[in-house]
Formats: C-alpha cells, sequence, structure tokens
C-alpha cells in the first residue's frame, strides 16, 4: 500500500484518494467509458484532444484511470479488469470523487446465446445477475437431493438508461449496419466458465442445462458477461448527485446515467470465437462510436472546472 488511509469506512487518504482506483476529486470527469482490458483503456488515448493534458493512473489494484478531453468535453476512460466486484470498486469510488451527475457507458466484450454472431453489437437495455448457488454444491449432493435449490440464482433485470442507449444505437449505426446491432437482455454471470455454461471436466458445474434456463427465465436474453448488472443496479439504487462542498444533494432521482454496449467475442451457439484481426476493426469503430454518444450525453450538473481538475 503506498498510501497512509484516514478512514476505516470509506477509505481515503489525507488528500482524498480511494483507496483502489487512487484518484482523487479533479481528476475522473463526469463522463466515464469503462471497459475490461487495459489496453481498451489506452486506445482512447489516441483521439483525445492535443491541447489538453493527458491524465494517466495506474492504480496497485488494477485500475487505469485515463483523463483527458474529446472534442473540449471532459472525459476519462477506465479499465476495471474483470467481474461485479471490481464494478462495484469503480462505481462507488469513482462517486465519491466526482460532484454531479455521472454518465457511465460500458464498453466490453461478451458471448452470444442469440441470433448475433461474432463481430456484431449488443446494447443490452437491461442486465440480470447468474450467481453460483455454492450452498447447492456443499454436500457433494447431485442436482436433484437438496429441497428443490437449484445450482444458480438468478435476480431480477435492472435496466440502462434509455436515452443513452439510443445515443449508441445512433453512433453504432454510422459504422455498423442495422442487422449487426442487437439489443435484449444481458446475463452478467460470476464466472466465465460455469455460470456462463461452459463445460469444464475438472469441477462439478450442475450448468449442463443452463441455456434452457436462462431462456426460460429471461426469453430475451442475447449476452453473457461479467459486470453490467453491477453497473446497471449501481446506477439505480445511487441517490441524487452530491453538490460541491455541501452534504446537499442536487435535484431528485439517481444520480448515474448508464449503458453498455458489448462486442460479441464469443458465440456459444455456433461455437465460435472472434478473431484478433476483426476484435481491433471492431474495438476501433465502436470504440470512437460510444466516445461520440458519451459527449453528447446531457448531464444536469457537471464538476466545475477548476485547479484542482486535471482537464
Ligand atoms: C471475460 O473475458 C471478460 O470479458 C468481458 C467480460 O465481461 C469479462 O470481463 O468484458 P470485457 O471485454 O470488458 O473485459
Ligand atoms: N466475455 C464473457 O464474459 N463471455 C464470453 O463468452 C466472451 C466475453
Amino acid at each position: 500500500m503506498k498510501f497512509q488511509i484516514l478512514n476505516a469506512n470509506f477509505p481515503k487518504t489525507e488528500e482524498g484518494r480511494v483507496y483502489h482506483m487512487e484518484v482523487k476529486r479533479g481528476e475522473v470527469a463526469n463522463r466515464i467509458i469503462t471497459v475490461g482490458d487495459t489496453n481498451r483503456a489506452k486506445m482512447f488515448i489516441q483521439w483525445l484532444d492535443k491541447d489538453t493534458p493527458v491524465f494517466y493512473l495506474e492504480s496497485q489494484r488494477g485500475f487505469t484511470t485515463v483523463t483527458g478531453k474529446y472534442h473540449g468535453v471532459p472525459i476519462s476512460i477506465v479499465g476495471i479488469g474483470m467481474g461485479l466486484s471490481m464494478m462495484d470498486f469503480f462505481i462507488r469510488e469513482v462517486r465519491s470523487t466526482v460532484d454531479g451527475q455521472l454518465a457511465i457507458i460500458r464498453f466490453g466484450s461478451c458471448g452470444t446465446i442469440g441470433a448475433p454472431k461474432v463481430g456484431n453489437m449488443i446494447i443490452p437495455s437491461g442486465a440480470f445477475a447468474i450467481t453460483r448457488n455454492y450452498n447447492y454444491f456443499s454436500n457433494g449432493e447431485d442436482e436433484t437431493s437438496l429441497n428443490g435449490e437449484k445450482p444458480y440464482n438468478f435476480t431480477k433485470a435492472f435496466y440502462a438508461d434509455p436515452m443513452l442507449c439510443k445515443q449508441i444505437e445512433k453512433q453504432l449505426l454510422n459504422s455498423f449496419d442495422e442487422k449487426e446491432i442487437f439489443t435484449g437482455l444481458n446475463a452478467t454471470c460470476d464466472s466465465f466458465y460455469s455460470s456462463q455454461g461452459r463445460q469444464d471436466e475438472n469441477f462439478r458445474d450442475c450448468n449442463s442445462d443452463i441455456f434452457k434456463t436462462i431462456t426460460a427465465t429471461y426469453p430475451n436474453t442475447v449476452s453473457l458477461e461479467m459486470e453490467s448488472f453491477m453497473l446497471y443496479h449501481l446506477a439505480s439504487s445511487s441517490t441524487s448527485a452530491p453538490l460541491k462542498n455541501s452534504n446537499r444533494v442536487s435535484d431528485k432521482g439517481n444520480s448515474i446515467k448508464a449503458a453498455a454496449t458489448m462486442m460479441v467475442f464469443a458465440d456459444r451457439f455456433r461455437n465460435e470465437f472472434i478473431s484478433p484481426e476483426k476484435v481491433q476493426e471492431v474495438q476501433v469503430i465502436a470504440g470512437l462510436a460510444v466516445l461520440d454518444a458519451l459527449v453528447e450525453t446531457e448531464l444536469s450538473e457537471v464538476h466545475p472546472e477548476s485547479e484542482e481538475c486535471v482537464w
């Protein structure tokens, strides 16, 4: 650990750096693209305005934060790694260091169990979570024995900001055919393997019929990945935006607008995986579309420009 932390409830340093992302007020903008892969985060640097400094920070806990301006609008790109917990760290720590409303777009990759093909784009209107039911596996019992317990738990669905989804779609349509863009529900899974129905002979996962269960529970499911549910869930659980230097909150409602778009990397029905060349091609055109969608997004209140801001 590099810094002395002052507060055990919401750990921050004396200058206000949060514990895992290591950023402080003025280092993250209100408009944020979050990605899993650090190289995808770095890709965005080439498109940021050249006449504004670009802030870059890699934290000891695997978060990469890039902040600059795009077409004159402050923007951050945050690489968070993978999984529900990393999304939770990111949303909460960013929320605590930025004044005003936040607009967050996750730009990720996913698998599909629907009509989309590798290289297509998904804009999930909502997301539910699938988590392993640890109790089910406790006694080495088989699937039929444990008082009706099921091996996987399904949550309710939480929804994206519809306007932000529309803006992403509008921008993607500049480079993709409409037949290559899909919406529907996304399943955010707590594993790339078991809860995404991958067969692994080294573990007892009881997941052979999980695709059937998914489509029976949520028939319009198109994608499987590992973070969007937490983004949508926390955005819809967020309280009103905090005002600078005050305990008061601004207008009523959630302080976070959230949406996601994912490139299809794995087609689970046809058992196909995207090529590295296709990833490069799709990542560039979709990345630019996400940037354009984000800077168009209206926010009711943004972080005031001051000397503390890196942009
Ligand atoms: C798994 O390979 C990772 O890829 C997807 C999943 O959600 C998971 O994080 O997202 P990213 O491409 O954003 O990392
Ligand atoms: N990301 C996932 O979580 N699953 C896939 O199948 C592909 C990318």
